[in-house]
């Protein structure tokens, strides 16, 4: 006999199939908030990225450029960036990487030896694939600790699928009119190849007695019987015959292909921009979160060693730009573009903000209060084994230069203001 309450379950779970069969689930965000806050706030900063459209169509492309700095405060949980990969992050082959560069050098090949405390510029070309909208980001592959996304934008492309067409000439003159077809029946024909072999190999051994006849035979010592001279010979006959498949299949790609370039032989170098004279000094003082007001607040010491007088512009951290609103050169500084979901509303209120004189030394308060904090997924900081955050502070003079720099140090959860 049901109970009600175990009908209500069933009914219930009833509902919730039916509902995950029919609906489409949209894919809206496709784990950018996953990644754990001390890798988004403590390696990788992504700044200056610009979307060159946000709407193509089928076979157009988009341009995302930008800079990204690595953390001097690289966490010791996170392998060093001694080599990485430029690549994008979008819900899968919706749009085609056409190119890749960083600091400007092709960048098909993975980098190595990127420098801790430096910048880098990118450029990702993107050719519109498949219609619809998507969320597309820059990111970085770091061996042995993996993919560091920055910012996502909407793009739309408009179009037909059927009307995509990626067509390349290789080195020695061969057009390939169609690549997203190219060589695909070749791969389905070895495929299927070796699932025949091998089906052929599972019924020869299937139609036979199976497990318990078998395992009787051995208990009464009758092994010999298992495996006869036939058996024998097919088993030496299969595997000429995948020898033979292997060797002929070598002997006939080398002589209709006879240039072929391995991919991702080697990996490249390239220097890090040149590093500006870092005129800001900054002195790490303390770090709160708190947690029912939802703000982060931080306390420096900064000496200007510039010659004119600075003022803070930016607090970036996990690509969220808060954003001085007091100081019209560091509002003016953000793309219009820029995803706003990732540029809190309030901004950062600094205090004793008026401008910093060349040689002056000042404590400056600051505090970034946003329900950005909770909706991407940042506050896990404080429950981080070394409960650490890092960012980059963008300072103008008041000719507009801006002065980079970065911070970093440890944070506490508090439910009192304190700093
Ligand atoms: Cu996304």
């Amino acid at each position: 006999m049901i109970s009600s309450i175990e009908r209500i379950i069933l009914c219930a779970l009833g509902a919730l199939t039916v509902s995950f069969a029919i609906a489409p689930q949209p894919a809206m965000a496709h784990g950018e908030r996953a990644t754990e806050p001390y890798i988004r706030t403590r390696t990788i900063q992504w700044y200056d990225v610009k979307w060159s459209t946000d709407k193509i169509g089928v076979n157009e492309t988009v341009a995302v450029t930008g800079k990204f700095h690595l953390m001097s405060d690289w966490p010791d949980a996170v392998k060093k960036p001694d080599l990485v990969f430029m690549s994008n992050a979008s819900p899968g082959a919706v749009l085609t990487r056409v190119e890749s560069y960083i600091n400007d050098m092709p960048a098909q090949q993975s980098l190595k030896n990127l420098e801790l405390g430096r910048d880098y510029t990118f450029k990702l070309v993107m050719k519109g694939r498949i219609p619809g909208r998507w969320h597309l980001h820059p990111m970085i592959n770091i061996h042995g600790a993996g993919p560091i996304v920055g910012p996502g934008s909407w793009v739309q492309i408009d179009g037909r699928a059927a009307d995509y067409r990626h067509s390349v000439t290789t080195i020695d003159g061969t057009r390939i009119e169609d690549t997203q077809n190219y060589g695909v029946s070749r791969v389905q024909m070895w495929q299927i190849g070796y699932i025949l072999i091998a089906v052929a190999w599972l019924l020869w051994w299937l139609r036979r007695p199976l497990l318990i006849p078998r395992w009787l035979a051995t208990q009464k010592g009758l092994e010999e019987l298992l495996i006869t001279r036939t058996d024998d010979k097919v088993a030496a006959g299969f595997l000429v015959l995948v020898l033979l498949v292997v060797i002929v299949g070598y002997i006939n790609v080398k002589a209709n292909y006879p240039r072929v370039v391995p991919l991702q032989a080697g990996s490249l170098y390239t220097p890090p921009l040149p590093a500006a004279p870092n005129l800001m000094m900054v002195k790490f003082n303390k770090a709160e979160y708190d947690v029912p007001g939802r703000s982060m607040r931080m306390s420096i010491e900064v000496t200007n060693n510039a010659s004119r007088p600075v003022r803070l512009g930016e607090f970036l951290t996990a690509s969220l730009r808060f954003v001085n609103k007091t100081l019209p050169m560091a509002v003016a500084a953000v793309d219009p573009a820029y995803p706003k979901e990732l540029l809190p509303s309030s901004g950062i209120v600094v205090d004793r903000d008026s401008p910093l004189a060349p040689g002056e030394t000042r404590v400056i308060k600051m505090d970034a209060t946003d329900g950005a904090w909770e909706v991407e997924r940042l506050v896990g900081f404080l429950t981080n084994v070394d409960s650490r955050i890092g960012a980059l502070l963008f300072f103008y003079d008041d000719k507009g230069a801006r002065y980079i720099t970065s911070v970093a140090g440890p944070i506490l959860p508090v439910f009192k203001k304190t700093i």
